[in-house]
């Protein structure tokens, strides 16, 4: 027997699928323009990608006094982070603080899985389907499912045979995994891998890193926050939030730079990397010269400081080389930060292993095999081998629209949107933090909060004018997408492979996703087309049949 509530559809104004760091702020922010929502989440607790990543040293790489929510001037002068960087337990604590404070939990529902979202024409209107059967009816729907958000295992042959434990660092257990004792194996030398493996290494009997591409990580400098930099901090926060927008990180407090890594000597540069190396942080090492992101020779210098740091700290000068990555230019993978990663592999218990030059073959119920036949004896063995990124939560969910349009088809050949927001042929249909958008190439919640203010500004602005209906013209979406593309071109990023590019998943279209111009430039644009009565935008008023 169907559940009686289940039977009749949900009415509301907007739907918004997940519920982290963007969710909710969505949920404070539409709701202050008296509109009724809710949002669905797949996790039995808010919080996203805080809620799912709970991994051994799991850790945001920006710092926490700007890895926060400004909008609200009380929750930031009341907050109390203790340490530089946040710990998951705390990010998690501070979104739930959020969810509390601001009561958002009553409109959150938990534990739900949105399957579909049918767009439909005559009634103007989202028509969403739950896996617990139920239907939400909804002018405008939110997709605020995250970015990194679908992990991904490779198509490893014999995983099921596998004897012992295996995790993603996506979809880790929430009693946590003790690993004392133990042979374990990781496979990922990404952002996960590199935070997790020196935590594991301290438990576990013996520790093998599956090594495929060499990541560069730079010292995080976590420590307590210190009570005279918060109280600084603190007593600056509206205009140091307001200098943020102004940045092409959304974080501010860094000076610009004004000169390019080649016109100083090696000396004068490498005593200035070294600095950076000092302080800790990627932004400050990225960000001390002009042109690291764009010129090839100045990035080799960068890169090869870097380098020669591994080179120093590990002292087995095979694994020093293994771990000193040549095939992609500093800072166009997304660079790592670590608390003595490199370090961790002059331990006893710790080896790694380059399956470059010998791949993994598959999974045998006792360990991991090699193309070569060498087999690896493990008790566990963890996956920190990345998400399907931007794309994958989206495509998870059967958007479509009645008039036979499909989200999947529509980006077949990579994601189409128009400032990250909207996708033509979709309308009402807001993404955050998506493709074409900065998004990942800042201070996340600063960009979450401005396409959030973007979004409730342009609903607002609908309803003011009696209108009810908003998408991006064809032409704005592709001029938007060939522009998010030229500006990569411009740079350095494309040549890695990166999931920038969707590089890491087998099959995947190589388009480079973010927007790489800086969030300064795209906020601005964002606010020359709302002034500009949404250019590139269709507007109109649509007289809904009833039912
Ligand atoms: O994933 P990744 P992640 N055989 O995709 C390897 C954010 N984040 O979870 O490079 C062998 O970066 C793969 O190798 P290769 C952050 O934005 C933030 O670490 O494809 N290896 C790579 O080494 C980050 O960028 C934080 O050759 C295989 C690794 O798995 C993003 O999340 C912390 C393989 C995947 O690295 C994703 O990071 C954590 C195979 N078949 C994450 N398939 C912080 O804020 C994949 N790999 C600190």
């Amino acid at each position: 027997m169907p559940d009686a509530s289940h039977s009749v559809a949900r009415q509301l104004d907007v739907v918004m699928v997940g519920a982290g760091l963007a969710g909710l702020y969505a949920i404070h922010r539409l709701r202050g323009l008296g509109l009724k929502v809710r949002a669905y989440e797949a996790g039995s607790g808010v919080g996203g990608t805080w809620f799912w990543n709970r991994y051994p040293g799991a850790r945001c790489d920006v710092e926490s006094l700007e890895y926060s929510y400004s909008f609200s001037e009380e929750l930031q002068q009341e907050w109390k982070w203790p340490e530089r960087y946040g710990t998951q337990p705390e990010i998690l604590k501070y979104i739930n603080h959020v969810a509390d404070r601001f009561d958002l939990r009553r409109d959150v529902q938990l534990n739900t899985r949105i399957k579909s979202a049918v767009f439909e024409w005559t009634a103007n209107e989202w028509v969403v389907k739950t896996d617990t059967g139920e239907e939400i009816h909804a002018r405008y729907c939110v997709m605020a499912a995250g970015n990194l958000s679908t992990p991904r295992v490779p198509d490893f042959k014999g995983i099921h045979d596998f004897k012992g434990k295996w995790y993603h660092s996506g979809l880790w257990p929430h009693e946590g995994v003790d690993f004392t004792g133990l042979r374990v194996g990781v496979v990922g030398t990404g952002s996960s891998g590199v935070q997790m493996i020196p935590i594991i290494a301290r438990q576990a009997r013996q520790l093998t890193v599956f090594q495929r591409t060499a990541n560069f990580s730079l010292p995080a400098r976590n420590g307590p926050m210190e009570e005279e930099r918060e109280r600084k901090h603190k007593a600056e926060y509206p205009e140091r939030r307001a200098a943020a927008m102004d940045t092409p990180f959304a974080i501010a407090g860094y000076p610009k730079p004004t000169r390019s890594a080649l016109d100083l000597s090696e000396a004068e540069r490498n005593e200035a990397y070294e600095s950076k190396w000092q302080e800790g942080g990627s932004i400050s090492y990225l960000y001390a010269y002009t042109d690291l992101l764009v010129n090839k020779a100045s990035n080799d210098t960068a890169s090869e400081f870097v380098r020669n740091k591994i080179r120093s700290m590990v002292k087995d000068q095979r694994t020093a080389e293994l771990l000193a990555p040549k095939d992609h230019p500093i800072g166009t993978k997304r660079l790592c930060l670590d608390t003595n990663y490199y370090e961790t592999y002059n331990r006893p218990n710790v080896s790694l292993v380059d399956v470059r030059s010998d791949p993994i073959q598959g999974i045998t119920a006792t360990g991991l095999r090699l193309a070569s036949g060498a087999e690896h004896t493990l008790d566990a063995l963890v996956f920190a081998t990345g998400f399907d990124a931007m794309t994958g939560a989206l495509k998870e969910i059967d958007v479509r629209t009645t008039d036979g349009a499909a989200l999947r088809e529509h980006w077949e050949g990579g994601p189409l949107t128009y400032l990250g927001l909207m996708v033509s042929g979709f309308p009402n249909m807001f993404v955050i933090t998506g493709p074409g958008s900065p998004g990942v190439k800042t201070q996340m919640i600063a960009s979450i909060e401005q396409h959030v203010d973007w979004i409730a500004g342009a609903i607002d602005h609908l309803g003011r004018h009696q209108l009810d209906r908003i998408e991006p013209t064809p032409k704005a979406e592709i001029e938007w997408v060939h522009h998010v593309n030229q500006v990569a071109d411009s740079t350095l990023y494309p040549l890695a492979n990166s999931w920038y590019m969707g590089a890491n998943i087998p099959g995947k279209p190589r388009v480079f996703m973010p927007y790489v111009g800086g969030f300064d430039r795209y906020k601005k644009r964002c606010d020359e087309v709302a002034a500009k009565n949404y250019e590139g935008f269709t507007l109109s008023r649509h007289e809904t049949v009833a039912a």
